[in-house]
């Protein structure tokens, strides 16, 4: 039984979601929607994607989406058990979606990929709090495998997605390359079926 991902694979968000069910073996299926049509609407109240359907069950809000997949269907566990490292995995998660898809995405990738007004003061004041970002998860990086410990969580699933667009922003493609650990990371998160699986080349 696959389940519907609504979206469209660029999407960092959508394919955190695309990549938590190549890492569980989930059979899925990618439907595009019309932002705010009365479809849209009637999946999302809020017009935003991704939207999950599974059976008769619909869902919204990419975090939500994850942790019910993680919990309903068995294969590989994207959530520690150990209440510290399930912790930690909830805070990166917060983190990423409240903090760094606001900076690198919103307001560095966006513009520089045509989806957003370009104004380049703004991505020029922005690099303090880019390189800010990029430091913290390299330092994190540093002592652990993973973001959020030695054992691969959703918070990956939800970073490397950004990162991944990042990277391809002058800014990005610039600062990366000098955050060791952050690279070493996303070398290892990109050579995983799940990154390759889900690539939306855009
Ligand atoms: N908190 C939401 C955020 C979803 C979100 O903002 N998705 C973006 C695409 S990556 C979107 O729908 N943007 C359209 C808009 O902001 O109108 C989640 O985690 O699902």
């Amino acid at each position: 039984m696959s389940v519907l991902i609504y979206g469209p694979p660029a999407s960092t968000y959508v394919r955190t979601v695309c990549m938590v069910c190549i890492e569980k073996r989930i059979p899925y299926e990618l439907k595009d929607v019309e932002f705010g049509s009365s479809n849209h609407m009637s999946l999302h109240p809020f017009a935003r994607i991704p939207v999950l359907k599974h059976r008769d069950f619909l869902l919204f809000e990419s975090s939500a989406i994850t942790r019910y997949l993680d919990q309903v269907f068995e294969g590989l566990q994207l959530q520690p058990e150990e209440p510290r490292a399930l912790a930690l995995m909830n805070q990166w998660v917060s983190t990423v979606n409240d903090y760094y898809y606001e900076v690198m995405i919103r307001d560095l990738v966006l513009p520089r990929l045509g989806l957003a007004p370009l104004d380049e003061k703004k991505i020029e004041a922005l690099r303090p709090r880019l390189e800010h970002q990029l430091g913290v998860a390299d330092r994190t990086l540093a002592n652990s495998t993973f973001i959020a410990g030695e054992q691969l969580t959703l918070a990956d699933l939800f970073l490397a997605p950004i990162i991944g667009q990042v990277m391809k922003t002058p800014e990005g493609g610039r600062a990366v390359p000098g955050y060791d650990s952050l690279v070493r990371w996303m070398r290892d998160m990109m050579e995983r079926p799940s990154w390759q699986g889900s690539d939306a080349r855009l």
